[in-house]
């Protein structure tokens, strides 16, 4: 394995663990792990999905956040009223840049507007749910939805209103699809523990609902895939373009009537797989229906993921036309790729975000010859640093409440002994590999940091030690890692850029990192006490 950077990377952990107590210094230990697997090729173990220390700033969000902001958000036809104080729903309303398409004029698009209880003190002393069936009420009154859903924040957990209780009452009322996500803020230990609440609510009250049979040949449900920056878009033209149809997309330009139909496609795509693989699981276990993982981030993943795909049914017409719009569409992107690649090749880059972008994106970098010396996730799990052989089944909790989280097996005969010899056979006949993919590590070259749940303390410390040409982060990151002359990239929203999916949003990427990293702009920023040191006296007293 190619190195990545030729400094010690031991002697930078210890002097970042240093400063931490004892306690603290350990658990982070395990958390921050320097990838040389040398001769031996084992991956090495990561702490993941554990609580963050109090007092150390995370990157980490909040259970409704996956909940409510990442799974049901992209959405258009359903409205999703928060019961919570207002903060929580205006926290999550339209930030995260998913895009959605109205097809046609009295097509629904509830996704512009924030809906919430607005809970106050009084209902935190005698209950809410009163309020919450007025608003679902009003919510039926003013738009007519044929679905509505509720989102428990954190008070409504501490106060034990019962949501659930009164969605079956309202359905039962108004005649419409109305269920209830118990995703209080504070349940697990990020934004992981909504994502796998959202699927199972998803699953248990939408999928399902609706058998007919539509699209063409070739018909697929795209999990993991949520339209920031219209990145699904870019994949729904280049799957139109082969002429594979496109049934459902969990969740991004999305419909609550799709997902009811999804279960009728042929297969599932997963992009995302830490938000979204329960879902695929679900949909194999009840349905029968194989999935596997594709990325759209980087033009040759792209390719290969279509080609993947094509594999998957066997015919030789699309395999033909999959080559075909591959051959048209990677000649414009590699002429940008070379250009791009004269300014940027072996320049470094950071990324610390989410749970599966740290490493998609890596492709992207690579296909610049940029090397990526550090990355990380916020919530991914050890699956996703370690990679994944074979996966468990899970069990979808009547009320959504119990979490268990997914835990790793590294052993294919268990995943063989659930299946009947039959299954077994249909899988194996196919010949596609259903079921494996390395992690970050594994794909990570040697003698780099892998980081989860980086705190701001150790970004600044990094960057310091590291010196990258660019660091792609999220919105509270961006500025400090700007104040230390970094270029900086949000992977959440693109920075207002986008798309950066398929064949046309690698060259938007290339364009877009190319200019930053060549930009002298961030050599000139000086702190203002460099500029003026009586500052430094000035706050030094203050
Ligand atoms: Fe999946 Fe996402 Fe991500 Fe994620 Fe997210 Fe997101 Fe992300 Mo922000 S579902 S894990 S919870 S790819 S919202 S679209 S950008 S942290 S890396
Ligand atoms: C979330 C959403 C987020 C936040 C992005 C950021 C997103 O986790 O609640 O921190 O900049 O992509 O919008 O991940």
């Amino acid at each position: 394995l190619e190195r990545a950077t030729d400094k010690d990377l031991h002697k930078i952990k210890s002097e970042i663990l240093e400063k931490y107590p004892t306690k603290v210094a350990r658990k982070r230990a395990k958390q921050i792990v320097i990838n040389e697997p040398g001769d031996s090729n084992t991956i090495p173990e990561i702490g993941a999905n554990i609580r963050t220390v109090p007092g150390i700033l995370t990157q980490r969000g909040c259970c409704y956040a996956g909940c409510k902001g990442v799974i049901l958000g992209p959405t258009r036809d359903v409205i999703n009223i928060v019961h919570g104080p207002v903060g929580c729903s205006f926290y999550a309303w339209l930030t995260r840049r998913n895009q959605t398409s109205t097809p046609s004029d009295d097509a629904p698009n509830y996704m512009t507007y924030c809906f919430t209880t607005d809970m106050q003190d009084e209902n935190i002393v005698f209950g809410g749910e009163k309020k919450l069936k007025q608003a679902i009420q009003e919510a039926f009154d003013i738009f007519h939805p044929e679905t509505i859903s509720v989102f428990s924040t954190c008070p409504v957990g501490l106060i034990g209103d019962d949501i659930h209780s009164v969605c079956r009452e309202m359905k039962e009322k108004l005649g419409i699809n109305i269920f209830g996500f118990s995703c209080e803020g504070y349940k697990g230990v990020s934004q992981s523990a909504g994502h796998h609440i959202a699927n199972n609510g998803i699953f248990k009250n939408v999928v399902g609902l609706d058998d007919t049979i539509k699209g063409g040949k070739f018909r697929i449900n795209l999990l993991g895939e949520y339209n920031i920056g219209g990145d699904a878009f870019e994949i729904e033209r280049i799957l139109d373009a082969c002429g594979i149809s496109l049934i459902s997309t969990f969740s991004g330009n999305s419909t609550i009537e799709q997902f009811a139909n999804s279960h009728t496609a042929d297969l599932n795509a997963v992009m995302c797989h830490r938000s979204i693989t329960y879902m695929a699981e679900m949909m194999e276990e009840k349905y029968g229906m194989p999935w596997m993982k594709i990325n759209f981030i980087g033009a040759e993943a792209t390719a290969k993921s279509l080609r993947k795909i094509a594999q998957y049914f066997e015919d030789e017409e699309l395999m033909a036309r999959v080559e075909e719009v591959i051959a048209t569409e990677i000649t414009p992107v590699k002429e940008e790729m070379e250009k791009a690649r004269a300014l940027c090749e072996g320049k470094l880059a950071m990324l610390f975000v989410g749970g599966s972008r740290a490493h998609h994106y890596q492709e992207l970098f690579a296909e610049l010859g940029m090397r990526t010396v550090s990355a990380g996730y916020e919530f991914g799990h050890r699956d996703d640093y370690e990679g994944r052989r074979v996966l468990p089944s899970i069990k979808v909790d009547a009320d959504s409440r119990n979490i268990e989280e997914l835990s790793v097996t590294k052993d294919p005969e268990k995943y063989r002994q659930r299946k009947s010899e039959e299954e077994l056979a249909k899988i194996e006949a196919k010949g596609v590999e259903f079921r494996e993919y390395g992690g970050l590590i594994q794909d990570m070259k040697n003698n780099t940091f892998v980081i989860d749940d980086i705190s701001q303390y150790e970004t600044e410390k990094l960057i310091e030690a590291l010196k990258p040409d660019i660091f792609c982060a999220g919105i509270k990151e961006k500025y400090v890692i700007q104040k230390s002359g970094v270029p900086m990239k949000q992977l959440h929203s693109y920075d207002y850029g986008g798309p950066y999916a398929g064949f046309k949003g690698a060259v938007n990427f290339y364009r877009d990192i190319s200019r930053m990293t060549n930009s002298k702009v961030w050599s000139y920023v000086k702190a203002p006490w460099e500029k003026e040191p009586e500052l430094a006296a000035t706050y030094a007293l203050g």
